[in-house]
Order: C-alpha cells, then sequence, then structure tokens
C-alpha cells in the first residue's frame, strides 16, 4: 500500500525504445520538468508530477509496491510479471489503463527456418527459450501442450544454434533479427506497445485530482495522434 502523497510520480523508461516517445507524450499532456544531475528523478515544474527515469523491467514493481503511482511500460513487461506475480500466488497490484500507440511488437514463436509448421502440438516435448517464461507458460498451458520453458535474459534468438534450446519466443517489430538467425515466426502469443499501467486502486488524496487530470490530458493527445 502507498503512503499518502500529494505529487504524482511517474515511472518511464530512463534509456530505450520507450524513453523519448514517453517524455514526448507527459510534455504533450503539459508537463515539464526540471532535471536532476543525477537525472534519475526530475522534478515537476508545471504540475506537481515528478518522473522517475529506470529500467522497464523494475516499472510494475515499483507500481507494486506504490513507489510511483504511474508507469509507461510495454505490455509484454506488465503481463510478464503479472503472470509471475499470479504464479507465486500475490494479488494483482497493477493494471493497464491505456494503450498508448508506440513501441508495438509482438511476442511470437519462432522455428528453425527448415521446419515445417503443423500447430502448437509440434511443440510437445521440445525446448523453448524466452525472456517471457510466464506468459509462454500460460499459453502453453491453454494450448495443452507440455513443453519445457528455457529462461533466458538476453541473446534469446541464438538459443536453436547454440543448441540450448529448439525453438524460441521472443519480441518481434521487423522481423529482421529473426531472419538473421535463420528463425521464422510462426504464432503470436500477445500483441504488445506501450501502455500506461496504473494502480489497482483509486487514489484517496490529492493525487486523484491529479490522475484524472493527466488521464484527460492523455486522452485528448492520444485521439489527435489517431
Ligand atoms: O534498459 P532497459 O531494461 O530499460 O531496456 P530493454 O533493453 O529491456 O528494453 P528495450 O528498450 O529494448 O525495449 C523496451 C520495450 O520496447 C520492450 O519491452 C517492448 O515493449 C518494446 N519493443 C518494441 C521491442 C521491440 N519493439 C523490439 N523489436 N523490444 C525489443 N525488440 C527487439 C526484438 O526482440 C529483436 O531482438 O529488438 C530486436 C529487433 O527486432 P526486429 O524484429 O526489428 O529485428
Ligand atoms: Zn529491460
Amino acid at each position: 500500500a502507498s503512503a499518502t502523497r500529494d505529487r504524482l510520480r511517474i515511472a518511464i523508461q530512463k534509456s530505450g525504445r520507450l524513453a523519448e516517445p514517453a517524455r514526448a507524450l507527459l510534455s504533450a499532456c503539459g508537463l515539464s520538468w526540471r532535471e536532476s544531475r543525477d537525472k534519475l528523478f526530475c522534478y515537476g515544474e508545471s504540475l506537481p508530477v515528478d518522473l522517475l527515469l529506470v529500467r522497464d523491467d523494475d516499472i510494475p514493481g515499483l507500481i507494486a509496491d506504490g513507489v510511483c503511482d504511474f508507469g509507461v511500460v510495454g505490455r509484454n513487461e506488465l503481463d510478464e510479471q503479472a503472470g509471475e506475480r499470479a504464479r507465486i500466488g500475490l494479488p494483482p497490484a497493477y493494471r493497464e489503463l491505456r494503450a498508448l500507440g508506440f513501441g508495438a511488437c509482438r511476442l511470437m514463436l519462432a522455428i528453425p527456418e527448415s521446419w515445417d509448421w503443423q500447430g502448437p502440438a509440434q511443440l510437445q516435448g521440445l525446448r523453448i527459450a524466452t525472456s517471457y517464461p510466464a506468459i509462454l507458460a500460460n499459453w502453453l498451458q491453454a494450448q495443452g501442450v507440455d513443453a519445457s520453458v528455457v529462461e533466458l535474459s538476453g541473446s534469446v534468438e541464438i538459443a536453436p544454434k547454440l543448441g540450448t534450446a529448439d525453438l524460441i519466443c521472443d519480441l518481434v517489430s521487423s522481423g529482421a533479427t529473426l531472419a538473421a538467425n535463420q528463425l521464422k515466426p510462426v504464432e503470436t502469443l500477445l500483441q504488445s506497445e506501450a501502455v500506461l499501467a496504473g494502480p489497482v486502486r483509486e487514489f484517496d488524496d490529492s493525487r486523484a485530482g491529479l490522475a484524472a487530470m493527466l488521464l484527460r490530458r492523455m486522452d485528448g493527445v492520444l485521439k489527435v495522434k489517431d
């Protein structure tokens, strides 16, 4: 549970694919910040809305712990950590509030180019490398397939070549990375994009009004972009 606060805190990626578009969106909502020297915390000037610049992986946990109120993060990361929480019996601690229209990609199964794809039943008994073990395990269960999930934090696409897995489950945008590794995409597990994530419960302090205003402005900005 988060302590009472009178300023909103939004976590965004410090650097990476979502960093610039997240800032641009929040700027378009009328927010501005005084840059701090360490650049991890940006103090809101136009409104009492501060930024925390972090790794994308940390954003769901920061909201769950009440350290931040909102976050801009890929749906893939949010769903993965929600699945992980559910697996260990924790209640939902954040939810997707808005889809933001940037950072689009798909979480896909990809197999060696030389294979014929006959459907999920073909995965029985195989090893699948991924950085999204919870989403993959849920999908396999829904398909009624028993395959082993090999969790890797990076360079998932070279696992088949190294022999550590038979196929992979990874994010794809252009598909160039798969092609460069002689892999082909065959199934989409998740359609992802950057989302605004927020707490499950309503605010009961002055953040409530600020949050409502921010969402209203964001809806205006997102509508103009369509
Ligand atoms: O440092 P930090 O932990 O914050 O950053 P990160 O390296 O974990 O994340 P980053 O910046 O790479 O990605 C942030 C988010 O961008 C992801 O969680 C996704 O929601 C989204 N996104 C959109 C992508 C891609 N597109 C994407 N193409 N994330 C990763 N990729 C990878 C893909 O897996 C492949 O390896 O980029 C490579 C190029 O993709 P292709 O298909 O164009 O070749
Ligand atoms: Zn990351």
